[in-house]
């Protein structure tokens, strides 16, 4: 069972914060203007008040950025990495605590962001703190953009923070990050981090807020270069309102990818990477597995493997260390997958789901696996972020191929087979930004990672991430580091 006092840590620093928060500009905390509320989506209890950011608050930040911009730009990638290290260390440090605030707002498995979410934001941190001292040397003739605004989902709020604030802290720009209304709170705690490590003041600055909040930051005239993950929804409004701006822009949008298995698999690692793929986060993940394309002579075998696993997930408390799939963000997503999965079955779908009993209340849905879809049906079509899995069969690898890019969007793609010619013959073929070859969910903060169509442009990690945090130029920012 859960252990009682696994969120203690994370109310009594709510606590100790009176459970009201203002906004983090210029190295200091605002006071709480106009408040929304922040609530625990596996329990319904408000975890505390947020403020909505107003355009005069996105202003002060923005003006906070820029102050700060020509102190930080002009310092050496050395003295930069090392306030990166710092935070990475200190995000270690609290990695408990980020932990289970993290699980508390968002509703996740509590093994996932200890194990996965929290490690993977820090190790960001630190790999970009070794790019702060390469630049002038890997980018030479290029400066920094100047401010930042950064706009991130709710589904992974501290890791899309790091993902997004590390690159452009190591390059020298400052930032102005509106976390997403749902799951501001380790965005909060990461603004203390800022502070107790130093970081000068307006490097780094945290404005809460909901859609409007975000469209007054892009709208905002001094902004240089505007960063989005989320909805294609928002992602296109955003390219429209920044075209002709000259603002930078980079966004990491929706997916349905697809998850190949071949009939040489080896079937047993398979169903446990679709786990992963799928019902890792409840879904919520933009990389998500969720169409399986698997060949007809194995189908009927595999589906009935996957359907026994799924029997085996279990579905509850995400403070439980031992849950496999947690709370749904907010009741506005699970409403949002329960209205596509109706169309889906009034269009001819067959769901699967496990029996067995969810918890009597809070935002959980059952694992499910749909079958019986043509490709036009919705559940096929739009992306669900839900632990809801879509299954078709093919018979050829050329059918594989087709099958798998017949989608508007184009993130990620995973294929099973134990040939390797099929394999590597087919791997690049599939029109995504990341393929996995017997595995899946593989992030590392040295490897870029985007889409293509309506995946959104632009790669996150790597040199190409690095690359979308400078521009060609001659003012002296990037200064050489010296000789050792
Ligand atoms: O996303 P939004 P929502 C998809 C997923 C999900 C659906 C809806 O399918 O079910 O989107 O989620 C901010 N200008 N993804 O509505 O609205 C918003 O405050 C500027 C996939 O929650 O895109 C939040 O900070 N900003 C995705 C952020 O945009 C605006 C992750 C994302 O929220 C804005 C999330 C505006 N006009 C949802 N309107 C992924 N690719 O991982 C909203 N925002």
């Amino acid at each position: 069972g859960p252990a009682p006092e696994a969120s203690d840590q994370a109310n009594a620093w709510l606590d100790g914060r009176g459970r009201r928060f203002g906004h983090f500009i210029a190295g200091q905390w605002t006071g709480p203007g106009q408040t929304f509320a922040s609530t625990n989506p596996a329990t319904g209890e408000k975890l505390a008040e947020l403020t909505d950011g107003s355009a005069a608050d996105v202003d002060a930040a923005v003006k906070a950025a820029r102050a700060a911009f020509k102190g930080w730009s002009a310092l050496s990638g050395y003295e930069r990495g090392r306030y990166l290290y710092a935070v990475a260390r200190m995000i270690q440090k609290h990695s408990r605590l980020f932990a289970v605030l993290e699980t508390m707002d968002n509703g996740k498995p509590i093994r996932e962001s200890r194990d996965a979410d929290i490690p993977l934001a820090a190790r960001h941190f630190y790999h970009h703190a070794g790019w702060a001292t390469h630049l002038a040397r890997e980018f030479p003739g290029h400066v920094p953009h100047g401010v930042c605004g950064q706009i991130i989902p709710w589904n992974f709020p501290l890791l899309m923070l790091a993902w997004k604030i590390a690159p452009a802290l190591a390059a020298g720009n400052t930032v102005v990050l509106k976390p997403a209304e749902f799951t501001s709170l380790t965005a909060l705690l990461f603004a203390e981090i800022c502070e107790r490590v130093g970081l000068p003041a307006g490097v780094v600055n945290i404005v809460t807020g909901e859609g409007e909040t975000g469209a007054a930051l892009v709208g905002h005239e001094g902004v240089d270069k505007i960063a989005f993950t989320g909805s294609t929804e928002v992602g296109r409004l955003i390219r429209a309102a920044t075209a002709g701006s000259g603002k930078g822009l980079t966004l990491e949008l929706g997916g349905k990818s697809p998850y190949l298995v071949f009939e040489d698999a080896d079937l047993d690692s398979a169903v446990e990477g679709l786990v992963d793929a799928i019902w890792f986060n409840q879904g919520q993940v933009c990389c998500a597995g969720s169409r399986l394309l698997v060949q007809e002579s194995i189908e009927e075998r595999f589906l009935a493997k996957v359907r026994a696993r799924m029997a085996k997930l279990r579905v509850g408390d995400p403070l439980d260390k031992s849950i496999d799939i947690g709370a749904m963000v907010a009741p506005v997503q699970v409403e949002r997958v329960r209205d596509l999965m109706k169309k889906g079955i009034a269009e001819g779908a067959h769901v699967y789901e496990p029996d067995g009993q969810l918890p009597a209340q809070g935002c959980f849905l059952k694992p499910a696996l749909v079958t019986n879809v043509s490709p036009a049906n919705t559940l096929v079509a739009e992306e669900i972020f839900g632990p809801v899995l879509v299954s078709m069969s093919f018979r050829t690898p050329e059918e594989a191929v087709a099958l798998a890019n017949n989608t508007s969007y184009g993130l990620a793609a995973t294929l099973w087979s134990e040939n390797v010619n099929l394999a590597l013959d087919i791997a690049p073929r599939l029109k995504a930004g990341v393929i996995w070859i017997n595995g899946t969910n593989q992030f590392d903060a040295a490897v870029g990672f985007g889409g293509y169509k309506e995946s959104g442009f632009g790669r996150e990690g790597g040199r190409e991430g690095m690359a979308a945090y400078l521009k060609p130029g001659w003012e002296k920012t990037l200064k050489a580091e010296p000789v050792a």
